[in-house]
Order: structure tokens, then sequence, then C-alpha cells
């Protein structure tokens, strides 16, 4: 979606970068990440999505499907994390991770467009089954609330499988492995010239797939067939920029205690 016309107006005179994120989301992470990486400050507005904090009109005016993350610069109002990841990168190119030479652009942007198409039938949908559905009921209040605010067909719908005590089925977990796996097999040759997900440099795609990772491994997703991912998520692990921007903010979440998982470690919750 990129750039959008909020119906909150009040975001409109913000200065500067506002990011409104959740600690353990991934897509939230990513924006962090690069946030992070290109030096850049901004200010922290947290969406507790335990305490549906993401459940009102004033969010929905800023966000339309009411999820994280939402960016506001310099009160231009930006939605969808790849998108603002790409438009991060247009207006601070330096350091810059998309404008590669040797025309890997494209490649960048397939495993952005990857990270976007898999989040709700793959990503969420397994964490939802895994652990969120249980973590994140409503009330009957919230629920009507959220019906009445969201207008996206396909967010009511993933929505609407766990209320009311009801939840993501087995097929629904399996069908998201599966989606999961096809892309995991290709990261995995992608990488296994021992270098980044696209060629030899840290890019977009790295910084848009490894909070990701993390999430999974929360999770409980199994990695162990990619050991070539394994490899790059611990190359990427040992970054600063990575502990600060994804690890670190994990550690505050309030509402899902636990240690934060390395590609071998043990498995807290995470909000999707
Ligand atoms: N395609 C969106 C997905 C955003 C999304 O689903 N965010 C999750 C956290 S990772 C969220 O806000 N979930 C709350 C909800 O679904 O109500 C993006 O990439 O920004």
């Amino acid at each position: 979606m990129g750039i959008i016309q909020p119906t909150n107006k009040s975001v409109l005179a913000l200065k500067g970068l506002h990011l409104y994120h959740t600690a353990r989301s991934n897509c939230a992470a990513r924006v962090r990440l690069l946030l992070e990486e290109k030096e850049l400050a901004w200010t922290s507005h947290h969406i507790d999505l335990g305490k549906k904090e993401n459940i009102s009109e004033e969010y929905f005016g800023i966000n339309p499907k009411g999820v994280v993350p939402t960016l506001v610069h310099d009160g231009e109002v930006v939605v969808e994390s790849n998108d603002i990841l790409v438009y991060l990168e247009e207006n601070y190119p330096d350091p810059g991770f998309r404008d590669m030479p040797d025309s890997l652009q494209p490649e960048i942007d397939y495993w952005l467009q990857q990270s976007g198409d898999l989040h709700l039938p793959a990503i969420k949908t397994f964490q939802y089954y895994k652990i969120n559905a249980a973590l994140l009921p409503k009330t009957e209040e919230e629920e009507a609330l959220y019906n009445k605010l969201q207008k996206d067909p396909d967010m009511a719908a993933f929505h609407s499988k766990h209320s009311q005590g009801k939840s993501f089925t087995e097929d629904d977990a399996n069908g998201a492995i599966a989606l999961l796996d096809a892309a995991f097999i290709m990261m995995n040759e992608a990488i296994s010239d021992g270098g980044y997900i696209v060629g030899d440099a840290y890019t977009l795609a790295d910084i848009s797939w490894s909070p990701t990772i993390t999430t999974l491994i929360s999770g409980g997703f199994n990695f162990g067939p990619y050991p070539e991912v394994e490899r790059w998520y611990e190359t990427i692990l040992e970054r600063p920029q990575f502990q600060e921007a994804v690890i670190e903010w994990r550690k505050k979440a309030t509402y899902a205690a636990g240690v934060d998982p390395t590609i071998s470690g043990p498995a807290p919750a995470t909000q999707n």
C-alpha cells in the first residue's frame, strides 16, 4: 500500500520519523532493523497487541487494516512493512540496501514480495496456530469493535478463524508449513554460496526475512532441513543492529515472558 491518506488527521502534524510498532512483531522488527542499520533517529509509539491497543478508531485511522507497523514521516503515513522498507531506502539512500549493482534489485524485490505475500497465509497462520490464537483472545466487546473497524476481507476472515472459542486447525497449519517449506527450499538454495539471500551483500532481502526467522523459531518451526538458512541467520544474529532492533525489543514485551530465542534456543511467545 505504501503512502496512504489517513482518516486520523492528528498524525499529519508529526515531525521526523515516528514508528507505530510492537515489540514482538516481525513486521515491525524489520522496519526497526532498517532504521537501526541506517542510524536514523525515530520516535517510538508502542502498540501492545496483547492489550488490543490496535483495535481503536484512532489506530485504524492511520492503518486501515489495524496492524503494525505504521511509519509517519513528517506527516506522511506509510503502511505495509516491506513498502516502508522501500520508502526508507528512497528517502534515506545512504547506506543503501536495495540499489545494488549487477541488476540485483529485481531479486531483492522478489524476496520482499515473498515476505509480504506469505505473511498472512503462512507466517501469521503458523504463529496463530502455534501460539497467538490462545494468547490473543478478544472479548465480545473487542470482537464487535474489531468487526466494525476491519474493512479488509482477508483480515476479517483470518481473525474470524479464532473468534468465539474457535481456533486454527491442523489443516491450516499444514498449509502454512507447506508454503514456508517451499520458500525456505529456495532461500536455502539462494544462500548456499555462503553469502546472503541475494549475492554477497546484506540487502533489504535479509532485513525483511531475518526477524521472521526469529518469530518462526519462537513458534517451533523446523529449520533442520535448511542448514544454509540456519548459518545465515546465525551471521545476522551477530549484528549489533539486529540485537538492538529485534532481540532487545522482544525482551521489552510485557505480556509474554521468556528467554529470547536464537536458532537453537527456547521458544517464547510472539505477536503476529
Ligand atoms: N502485511 C502487513 C502485515 C502486518 C501484520 O499483520 N502485523 C501484525 C504483527 S506482525 C499485526 O499487527 N497483527 C495484529 C492483527 O492482525 O490484528 C505488513 O507487512 O505490515
